[in-house]
């Protein structure tokens, strides 16, 4: 790994939900970083150009000449970096399953299915068709009738998600989900997909998010917090990366220092299955959204946290085992 002293660069828009986890996070701990601004559509030849990476979601974080893709991955990264105050077991669990609850599920695409057609950016044909093929039902033909129930089981869901945190973690009436002073990563990962609907102008939130289902009177403790949230993430002013243009951040990511030298597990099930060795050619691919976006690089480690390779330009890349596949390109070994 690479030393804590090298520079992180946040790529994003500032509009992505996911983007804002990482945002939040480092403002919370106060860690110094950087911030690569990007446009919400394709192309984005800061990364498609100057890092050589296909992968399309948004955020990316750079530390040193490694580039990490995905927020889960991510937020352990910063963990490892910037170790937070020890959690109790009980604490640890609730983290990571609000983080499975949120990420791991398929939460974000219901949520996503409730942004409304009054949001400017819904009205975009450029936008429209740009996320037409992103999303794992992008593609379907859907008639009106069958929108509007699609829409009404994605909004029993929010409200499923909604009603989970007010009948559990926060049913005691705390703060925050912890407990303690002030949010943590444990209020970051339980609060963002939530956060994203009812934060939306108005009228776009009640457009969004109807407010006869979810509302104070019905689920009073998790908007109260996620209020909270919104006030306290609000004024952590003067915390801003300093925001550097593609060029410059590809400089600092091509001339950083590499880490990643985790090892190839030879256990490892999906290793094993295809004989793969440090320094084949893989191609690695998310499996739930933007898959059709594959990167090729020559594998540097394979656990069962996260795969690294690196790609034409000499970068690193890393992301997590679960909801990635890593197929060995045999016979056909340029990169
Ligand atoms: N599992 C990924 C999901 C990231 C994701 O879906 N991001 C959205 C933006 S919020 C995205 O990339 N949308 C398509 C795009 O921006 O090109 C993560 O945790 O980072």
């Amino acid at each position: 790994m690479a030393t804590q002293q090298e520079p992180l660069i946040l790529y994003h828009y500032p509009f992505s939900p996911y983007a804002r986890r990482l945002i939040w996070y480092l403002k919370l701990r106060n860690i110094p970083y950087y911030q690569c601004l990007q446009p919400p559509i394709l192309p984005r030849p800061d990364l498609s150009s100057h890092l050589s990476l296909n992968y399309r979601r948004i955020p990316l974080l750079a530390h040193g000449g490694d580039l990490y893709l995905d927020t889960r991955l991510i937020l352990n990264l910063l963990d490892t970096l910037f170790p937070p105050a020890p959690l109790t077991a009980e604490q640890k669990t609730i983290e990571q399953l609000l983080s499975v609850l949120t990420t791991s599920t398929n939460l974000f695409f219901k949520a996503a299915e409730l942004l409304p057609s009054s949001l400017p950016v819904m009205k975009d044909p450029k936008f429209l068709k740009d996320r037409s093929t992103f999303f794992p039902a992008g593609g379907e033909k859907k008639t009106p009738e069958e929108r509007g129930l699609s829409r009404a089981e994605a909004l029993l869901e929010v409200q499923n998600s909604v009603r989970l945190l007010e009948e559990t973690i926060l049913s005691d009436g705390r703060e925050w989900v912890l407990g303690g002073e002030g949010p943590t990563r444990s209020d970051v990962e339980g609060v963002w997909v939530i956060h994203w609907l009812l934060t939306l102008p108005k009228p776009h939130s009640d457009n969004a998010v109807d407010p006869a289902i979810i509302n104070k009177e019905r689920y009073p403790r998790t908007i109260a917090w996620v209020n909270r949230f919104d006030q306290f993430v609000g004024v952590l002013e003067g915390r801003e990366g300093k925001v550097v243009k593609g060029p410059e951040a590809a400089e600092m990511v091509l001339k950083g220092k590499r880490g990643g030298d985790i090892g190839v597990d030879e256990a490892d099930p999906v290793v094993k299955v295809q004989g793969l060795k440090k320094g084949d050619v893989v191609e690695v691919f998310p499996t739930d959204s933007g898959s059709a976006f594959r990167d090729r690089g020559r594998l540097v480690g394979m656990g069962e946290r996260e795969v690294v390779w690196e790609n034409e330009k000499g970068v690193r890349v890393h992301a997590p085992r679960l909801g990635f596949r890593v197929v060995g390109v045999k016979g056909k070994a340029s990169l």
